[in-house]
C-alpha cells in the first residue's frame, strides 16, 4: 500500500443539554453524517474519532442509532474512536455493547490495532471517567518505526491537567496523533504531527470559529494533512411543540410564521404530548409548500392520576412533583418520567 487516506474529526457534542435549541442539534449531527461522506469522497480507508461524540454521561437512544447508523454506512473504512471526558466509556456501557458495525473499534485501555494491509498500527485509550489527571499515555512507549504509527487521543497537550495531560515528548514519537478535545483547529508543534480539528459542529450560538475536519494522507514515509470546512446547507429544522387545543388556522399561521423566519427548506417536527394527533395531511394541503416538510413527533398526553396511583418510584415522583408550587415541576415531571421510562441510556 503506497498510499493511505484518512478522515479525522472530534467533539461532536451530540446531546448538548440548555445551551442549544433544534437547530444545533441538527447541525450537530449533520456534522456527523459530512465526516461519514467525506470518508468517501477521498477515498479515505480510515476514520480517527477523537472523542466527545454525545455530551453527556448518558446518551440518547434515537442519537446512538443515529451514531451507530452513520458508521455503519462505510463498512470498507476502519474506524477509530477513542472516547473523550464527556462521553467516557467507565461512564457508559453502550461503548461495550453489542450494536457497533465491524468496521469500528473503540479504545478502552491504551492499546493498538494492527492493519497489516495498511502497514498502520493505530494507538489509543478512552477515558473511564469525567476526569483523568493522569497521562492514559504511557511513558516508555516503544513504537516499531517499520509501521506508521498513529494515536487517537482526547486530551490536553502538556501537564498538568484533569484532562489526560499528554507530554509533547511523547507524542513526538508517532506519525500522526489524532486529537480530540480542544474546540478549536489547530497544529502539534513540530517535529510533533497531527493537533486537533476542532469541533467539528458548532457547540452554541456563539461560537462562530470555522468548523471541519482534518484529511490526511501517509505517503512515502510522510504525512500531509488538509483542514477541511464543513458547511452548513441551506437546510433548516424547527419544532413547534403543541398544547393540542390549537385550531387548524391557528395551527397554518403558526406554521406560516415559522417558515417565513427561516430560509431554505425547512423540515418543522411537531412535538408535546398531546390527546390527539395533529392533522398533518390536512395542514399540508392547506399549506401546499414544497421547501417545507412537517413530522408528526408528537407524544400521548401521560395520565398523571393514574401516574400518581401508582405504587412505584415512578408514582411516587409523580405525586411529589405534581404538589410541588416549583415553576419547573411541570417540566422536571416531564423529564424525570422520560429517564424513568428508559428514554436515557446510562
Ligand atoms: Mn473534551
Amino acid at each position: 500500500m503506497s498510499e493511505v487516506r484518512f478522515i479525522h474529526s472530534a467533539d461532536f457534542h451530540l446531546d448538548a443539554a440548555g445551551q442549544d435549541d433544534d437547530g444545533l442539534v441538527f447541525l450537530r449531527r449533520q456534522a456527523l453524517t459530512q465526516v461519514v461522506d467525506r470518508c468517501t469522497a477521498t477515498g479515505a480507508q480510515l476514520l480517527f474519532l477523537a472523542g466527545d461524540l454525545w455530551d453527556q454521561e448518558a446518551v440518547r437512544r434515537e442519537t446512538l442509532t443515529f451514531i451507530r447508523k452513520e458508521l455503519a454506512r462505510v463498512p470498507k473504512v476502519r474506524i477509530f474512536i477513542a472516547p473523550g471526558n464527556h462521553d467516557a466509556w467507565g461512564h457508559n456501557k453502550t461503548w461495550t455493547q453489542e450494536g457497533w458495525s465491524d468496521n469500528v473499534h473503540i479504545f478502552s485501555d491504551f492499546s493498538f490495532v494492527e492493519l497489516p494491509q495498511y502497514k498502520v498500527r493505530v494507538y489509543g485509550a478512552g477515558f473511564t471517567s469525567r476526569w483523568s489527571a493522569s497521562s492514559l499515555l504511557p511513558e516508555n512507549l516503544s513504537l516499531d518505526p517499520q509501521w506508521i504509527n498513529v494515536l487517537v487521543m482526547h486530551g490536553e497537550v502538556g501537564a498538568p491537567s484533569d484532562y489526560n495531560p499528554m507530554p509533547w515528548e511523547r507524542l513526538v514519537l508517532f506519525d500522526y496523533c489524532a486529537l480530540g478535545h480542544r474546540h478549536e483547529y489547530e497544529l502539534l508543534a513540530p517535529p510533533a504531527k497531527g493537533g486537533y480539528p476542532g469541533s467539528a459542529a458548532v457547540t452554541s450560538f456563539r461560537d462562530s470559529s470555522l468548523k471541519g475536519c482534518l484529511q490526511g494522507v501517509f505517503r512515502e514515509g510522510t504525512v500531509h494533512t488538509d483542514f477541511y470546512p464543513l458547511h452548513g446547507p441551506l437546510l433548516q429544522e424547527m419544532s413547534l411543540p403543541l398544547r393540542g387545543d390549537e385550531s387548524l388556522d391557528t395551527l397554518e399561521a403558526a406554521i406560516v410564521n415559522l417558515q417565513q423566519s427561516s430560509f431554505g427548506y425547512l423540515t418543522l417536527r411537531l412535538t408535546g404530548r398531546i390527546a390527539k394527533r395533529p392533522p398533518i395531511e390536512e395542514l399540508t394541503r392547506r399549506l401546499q409548500n414544497p421547501m417545507l416538510r412537517l413530522l408528526d413527533e408528537t407524544r400521548e398526553q401521560r395520565d398523571y392520576e393514574s401516574l400518581a396511583k401508582e405504587n412505584s418510584l415512578r408514582g411516587i415522583y409523580t405525586r411529589r412533583l405534581l404538589a410541588s408550587e416549583d415553576p419547573l415541576a411541570q417540566e422536571a415531571l416531564e423529564a424525570g418520567l422520560d429517564a424513568l421510562e428508559g428514554e436515557w441510556l446510562p
